[in-house]
């Protein structure tokens, strides 16, 4: 340990005894004879109390009497939020309602006073966004952050024992890196950068570099106006690419495993937190994903009274909610993979069918109502690129040197990205990604 407090949550497991603990004081509840003060730290809360003497005994003779007062007048103008150290006994007592025991208070430092704190848990989803280190003091904020930590933990986990190697592919790019929507360009000395929109280039780059099999978990870039509950200007994107793969069906069969690998971490770890904070029963998933071609995906969701607007168009948001509606009906399943996307549609980048250009080797994973991933087996084969890109009225000159990637020889690859905020929006039946961003990015929002 590199501090001497005892974390709140070990408290229970220790015998009753002197104890050190920190953080930040939630409730004071002030009454004549005895105080009791809320204590929280990231790991939970306890119960503290003092017995209160309010003025010196005449006399003046009782040792310590002086001390007391000052730790009870102390006590006593506790704001929400300061910061204490606290010295004190614990002891373990059943009447205690939070977790059946208390810590005496002995001595109590006041590390940093707190202003009136300006938001409440009922604080509208703006409010708590300028709030935000406010904001995140709330269990089911700070229990979010840790389920994100255990299921990259997972994801990493499993891609270290698969062999697959870390990159980090830069953010600043000479060229746009999906297509020239949403694009956020700056001045970069004497010339134009891009943020990267997704590390496509350079994820497919390793494959030319015979690396094999690599991920990626880093930030992407759109500058995407639109104020909805899915998307910000910038997120953080889990990326990986592998080679020698036959079709998308691969790709689809590495992602199920890391779903299930993510899962089970999070169910195991945090299942009961879940249940207590989301009020949700969080299974791991069954494999395989059920698997829908897009054109089946629309007709089914058609057939139920919803037609998708364009016909040449991806699902919308509302067939998205739909088609997994059946699916969960149909197959007992949150996840199904949307498959075989018009090459219209899809960035040229992706390969097409042989025997049906019209189609693309791609799918979408949409978990619970929502899209969360795009993955697809990658075109290799640099004449086809090109001509693909041609079709698509991209000027290959544009591409950079991401052509280059592909004329010194490259194995057949494919591979997805996949929205980590979105995961767990999903996952956690919350209404917006702003709920699970550290701190997010949007149109309007820079702050803090
Ligand atoms: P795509 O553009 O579909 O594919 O993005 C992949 C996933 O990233 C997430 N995402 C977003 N999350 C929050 N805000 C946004 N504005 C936003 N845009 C995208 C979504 C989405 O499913 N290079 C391809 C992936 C690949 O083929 O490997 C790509 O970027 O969860």
């Amino acid at each position: 340990p590199v501090t001497s407090r005892t974390l709140i949550k070990n408290l229970a497991a220790l015998p009753d005894g002197p104890v050190s603990v920190a953080g930040w004081v939630d409730t004071v509840r002030d009454q004549k004879k005895v105080q009791f003060v809320i204590l929280r730290d990231e790991t939970g809360a306890v119960q503290l109390v003092n017995p209160a003497v309010r003025e010196l005994d005449p006399e003046g003779v009782s040792v310590g009497a002086a001390e007391a007062l000052a730790l009870t007048e102390s006590i006593s103008g506790l704001s929400h939020g300061t910061f204490v150290r606290v010295m004190g006994e614990l002891k373990h007592d059943e009447r205690v309602k939070l977790g059946g025991l208390e810590v005496k208070i002995g001595d109590l430092e006041v590390v940093t006073a707190a202003l009136e704190i300006p938001i409440a848990a009922d604080s509208g989803l703006d409010k708590r966004m300028d709030w935000r280190f406010l904001d995140l003091r709330h269990p089911k904020q700070n229990l979010i952050f840790r389920i994100q930590t255990t299921f990259l933990h997972a994801l990493r986990t499993y891609w270290v024992e698969h062999e697959f190697v870390e990159v980090q592919t830069p953010k600043l790019m000479a060229s746009p890196s999906e297509s020239r929507a949403e694009l956020f360009q700056l001045e970069y000395f004497d010339t134009t950068a891009y943020l990267a929109q997704s590390p496509q280039h350079f994820k497919q780059m390793a494959q030319s570099a015979g690396f094999g099999k690599i991920f990626e978990v880093g930030p992407a870039f759109r500058a995407d106006p639109s104020f909805t509950s899915r998307h910000a200007t910038e997120f953080t994107s889990i990326d990986t690419e592998v080679s020698w793969i036959d079709t998308h069906e691969d790709v689809m069969r590495l992602h199920e495993e890391l779903m299930v690998a993510g899962f089970t971490a999070v169910v195991e770890k945090h299942g009961a937190e879940v249940a207590e904070l989301f009020g949700i029963e969080l299974t791991v998933p069954t494999t395989p994903f059920p698997r829908i071609p897009l054109a089946e995906a629309k007709q089914i969701v058609a057939d139920h009274g919803y037609v998708v607007p364009r016909a040449d168009a991806d699902m919308d948001p509302e067939g998205e909610r739909r088609i997994s509606q059946y699916v969960k009906e149909t197959y007992g399943h949150d996840f199904v993979f949307l498959t075989d996307y018009a090459s219209t549609i899809r960035p040229f980048y992706h390969m097409r069918h042989e025997d049906d250009p019209s189609l693309t080797k791609s799918y979408d994973l949409i978990y619970n109502g929502t899209e969360i991933s795009t993955g697809a087996q990658r075109e290799h084969r640099v004449e086809v690129l090109v001509a693909q890109a041609e079709s698509m009225g991209l000027d290959p000159e544009e591409l950079g040197t991401y052509l280059e990637f592909f004329k010194y020889g490259v194995p057949p690859h494919g591979g997805f990205g996949m929205g980590l905020a979105r995961v767990l929006m999903l996952m956690l039946g919350e209404g917006s990604i702003r709920e699970t961003t550290y701190l997010f990015r949007g149109p309007t929002r820079l702050l803090p």
